[in-house]
């Protein structure tokens, strides 16, 4: 029997918004302003989203792409990415604050549906924490952490995904058990973390990760727009019959 839904858990770049292609000016304003001459296209953002989260993306980059600047000692190379996400993550809240940055179709109907229905509301994402709060702020109103009480991040969860522990961290303080939520996510890192942490997962991609492995996903949808409860319960027990019948044979 399946567990009533009782929780909807929400990654923040690429599912409530697009967040990445302003996280990616960002990044080549803080580059250049430290007087850099890196610059990253789409198409190598692209591939550098497989790594999750900012600093870990900037250490990646110059460890695989800049292999010549390596010889700068260890810490020297730690304090600069630390100042490049500084005045990265001051850009783009900018832009956030400047309404730039919009919520994608059917977040913001689905999320006001579930509250209605009792069901609570969490966030899992990788991002640092002023992004979140500058996103939600403008998207949901000043008290916004009221309708997230759970707020998981790069702050609470120093495992970025594809490992799950931002998810069990939400899941925990939710006190709600991985079979009685829904997550929604637009990565495949997105994707593996919830899914490691037992969840259903709605993806929804973004022009960054529509070519990703989604294999597993309870629905892969263009949008959120349209999405309700009774649907999530509907492909729930439709997951959950077919999993029977699979056992049964
Ligand atoms: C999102 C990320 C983030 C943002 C940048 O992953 O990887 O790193 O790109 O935010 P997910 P920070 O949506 O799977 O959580 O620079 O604050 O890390
Ligand atoms: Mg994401």
């Amino acid at each position: 029997m399946n567990q009533p839904l009782r929780a909807l858990v929400f990654d923040v770049d690429g599912t409530l918004a697009d967040t990445e292609r302003f996280h990616l000016r960002a990044f080549n304003q803080a580059f250049a302003e430290e007087g850099l001459d890196w610059e990253w296209d789409e198409a190598l953002y692209t591939e550098l989203l497989d790594v999750s989260g900012g600093k870990e993306r900037m250490l990646h980059y110059w460890r695989q792409a800049r292999p010549q600047m390596v010889d700068i000692d260890g810490s020297a190379i730690v304090h600069l990415v630390e100042r490049l996400h500084l005045a990265k993550t001051a850009i783009y809240e900018t832009m956030v604050n400047e309404g730039l940055v919009e919520l994608r179709p059917g977040v913001l109907i689905l999320m006001d549906e579930a509250r209605r229905r009792g069901l609570q509301l969490a966030i899992a994402t990788t991002t640092s924490p002023v992004n979140v709060a500058a996103l939600l702020r403008r998207a949901v109103g000043p008290n916004w952490r009221l309708e997230f009480p759970v707020v998981c991040d790069a702050s609470t969860a120093p495992r970025k995904k594809p490992h799950p522990q931002v998810y069990l961290q939400a899941l925990e303080r939710l006190g709600v058990a991985a079979a009685a939520g829904v997550a929604f996510e637009d990565s495949s890192n997105g994707l593996r973390a919830a899914m490691a942490a037992g969840m259903d997962t709605v993806v929804t991609p973004s022009a960054f990760t529509r070519r990703h492995d989604f294999s597993g996903a309870l629905r892969v949808l263009p949008s959120l727009a349209g999405v309700s409860v009774d649907q999530l319960t509907e492909w729930r027990a439709a997951r959950q019959r077919a999993a029977q019948a699979v056992g049964a044979e």
